[in-house]
């Protein structure tokens, strides 16, 4: 089960302005290969196939406990391609407008991907800066621990690979990590960073290094995960302070108020002519 807020884990900046190719381009955090998407759906399936669990819980709870973050993930950078791509196109009501010859797509014309005007009235969809849809071939659950640990490793680093997705994809990095040197005895801290930079080079890293960020893990559970504390412990492994376990889930703050579309019929209202034809008819 799982308990739903109605809340973006951070609060996001307002964009200077509209930006539809932007947009196309955040959607490979969502969407691609190595994609928020990705992440949710690799630890949610590997907690639901989890076998031996009793034997191996603070495995479980840790892998568990990361999937519910991802979702608080997905919302967050959907909700950034949706600022992006709010006012991309020229709002139009064609009930009200005059101009029955208006081309209020126009614009769009000229966007890398459709599908945001044709399919989903200028929000997010699943898929990556291509526009390729999000495939469940994305998700690897092997039911070999060792091997879905390396996988998860794998995953977050390829996620800070070419994009710096840093902080919270920074955490999981070392939790995994951390993982597999409880199961293991190998130090795969000492491959850290990939790539060879540090969190604390970009400064929207770095306001939240500052705080701490970097080395918490939140329960995303109010009784239940009660053991990833055995693996998220110890010094991080690269400036050597003290991991911590949050009892509490981040405050988070309000979803951005997303204005009607009109002109992509979004919401859509309905047609005062069709209710009065079908009064009629009834
Ligand atoms: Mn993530």
């Amino acid at each position: 089960m799982i308990h739903k807020f109605d809340k973006l884990a951070i609060s996001l900046p307002t964009p200077d302005g509209p930006d539809a190719n932007a947009a196309s381009c955040v959607q490979e955090l969502l969407g691609g290969k190595f994609g928020e998407m990705s992440t949710l759906m690799n630890y949610t399936f590997q907690s639901f196939n989890f076998r031996g669990r009793t034997k191996l819980r603070p495995y479980y709870d840790l892998i568990s406990n990361i999937a519910a973050e991802e979702y608080s993930h997905i919302e967050l950078v959907s909700a950034t391609i949706n600022l992006l791509l709010s006012g991309t196109t020229e709002k139009f009501d064609r009930n009200t407008g005059d101009d029955q010859n208006a081309t209020p797509l126009a614009e769009a014309v000229n966007a890398r991907n459709s599908y945001h005007f044709i399919a989903s009235g200028q929000t997010a969809l699943p898929v990556d800066s291509m526009g390729n849809p999000w495939t469940g071939a994305n998700v690897f659950s092997s039911g070999n621990l060792k091997l879905d640990l390396l996988h998860n490793f794998f995953l977050e680093c390829g996620a800070r690979g070419n994009k710096i997705r840093v902080v919270r994809g920074g955490v999981h990095i070392v939790a995994y990590a951390r993982a597999l040197e409880k199961l293991t005895g190998a130090d795969i801290g000492k491959l850290l960073p990939i790539p060879d930079v540090s969190n604390k080079k970009f400064p929207e890293a770095a306001v939240h290094e500052k705080k701490g960020l970097h080395r918490v893990m939140y329960r995303w559970s109010p009784e239940d995960y009660r053991e990833l504390d055995q693996i998220w412990n110890g010094p991080h492994p690269e400036d050597g302070q003290e991991l911590i376990v949050k009892e509490e889930t981040p405050e988070g703050a309000s979803w951005p108020e997303l204005e009607e579309e009109p002109q992509l019929s979004s919401p859509g209202a309905i047609d005062p002519a069709m209710i009065k034809h079908f009064a009629k008819v009834l």
